[in-house]
């Protein structure tokens, strides 16, 4: 299967997509077996696996483990080439162009070119863009990146249309894990009808209602992280 060919299906259908973010830092492997129970019976359709940091050594454990017991694609959201493994399915091969830290543009790519030629993963090109959210999040301070203004629609515009000419197969729009204030929805239907690539939106999401409105304002796929980290029911609501 090629995710990314079926993420552009879905969009042609309008089937909404929604990723679960696992923080390999937060997941305890003896809670596993009732994770992935909660994930493979909720509405997910994707897992995502990363974090801005993971100091954890069990990245590949985890991805083995879930792959044993749940079908659902297994995408890395790396925060660094560290957090590759060639047991996941596909990665987001991200580039954060709302920052000017080459380090984040360009660096952490070249080198995890040697690492990924060892693999078979999926290579998903991503503009990476964080909005700011009211309170600092991680990928600002690892990245040491200012985040785009969240009330500048035309530049956000504009940043997410550069990202989809460099050849970006999906544009993110990312508030950042635990942000106060999601993606604004005005924003999420202005940046969706300026281009034509899918639109991934995260961050600060943390009710159904939430990824409901981003759905109807123009998100083709969701990722929510603290709201189930924090809640494993959270689907059941
Ligand atoms: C972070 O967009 C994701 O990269 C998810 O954020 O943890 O706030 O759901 P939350």
């Amino acid at each position: 299967i090629n995710i990314y060919n079926e993420i552009i299906q879905s969009k042609v259908e309008n089937q909404k997509l929604l990723a679960i973010l696992l923080d390999p830092d937060k997941v305890v492997l003896e809670n596993l077996g009732l994770l992935i129970s909660k994930i493979s019976h909720s509405p997910a359709t994707h897992i995502f696996i990363g974090g801005s940091l993971v100091l954890t050594t069990i990245l590949e454990e985890l991805i083995v483990q879930i792959k044993q017991n749940c079908d659902l694609p297994i995408v890395l959201f790396p925060g660094n080439p560290s957090q590759i493994s060639d047991k996941a399915d596909a990665i987001l091969f991200l580039s954060l162009i709302s920052g000017r830290n080459p380090d984040y543009l360009i660096e952490h790519q070249v080198n995890a070119v040697p690492v990924l030629k060892q693999t078979d993963l999926e290579i998903i090109s991503t503009g990476y863009i964080l909005i700011e959210s009211g309170n600092e999040t991680a990928v600002g301070r690892v990245s040491k990146t200012k985040p785009l203004d969240r009330n500048n629609i035309d530049y956000v515009i504009q940043t997410a249309q550069a990202g989809e000419m460099l050849g970006n197969k999906l544009i993110y729009l990312e508030a950042g894990s635990g942000a106060k204030h999601a993606v604004p929805f005005e924003m999420i239907k202005k940046v969706s009808q300026n281009i034509e690539i899918p639109l991934v939106v995260g961050g600060g999401i943390v009710d159904l209602q939430g990824i409901q409105k981003a759905y109807n304002a123009g998100a083709d796929l969701v990722v929510i992280g603290t709201a189930f980290e924090n809640d494993m029911n959270f689907f059941n609501q």
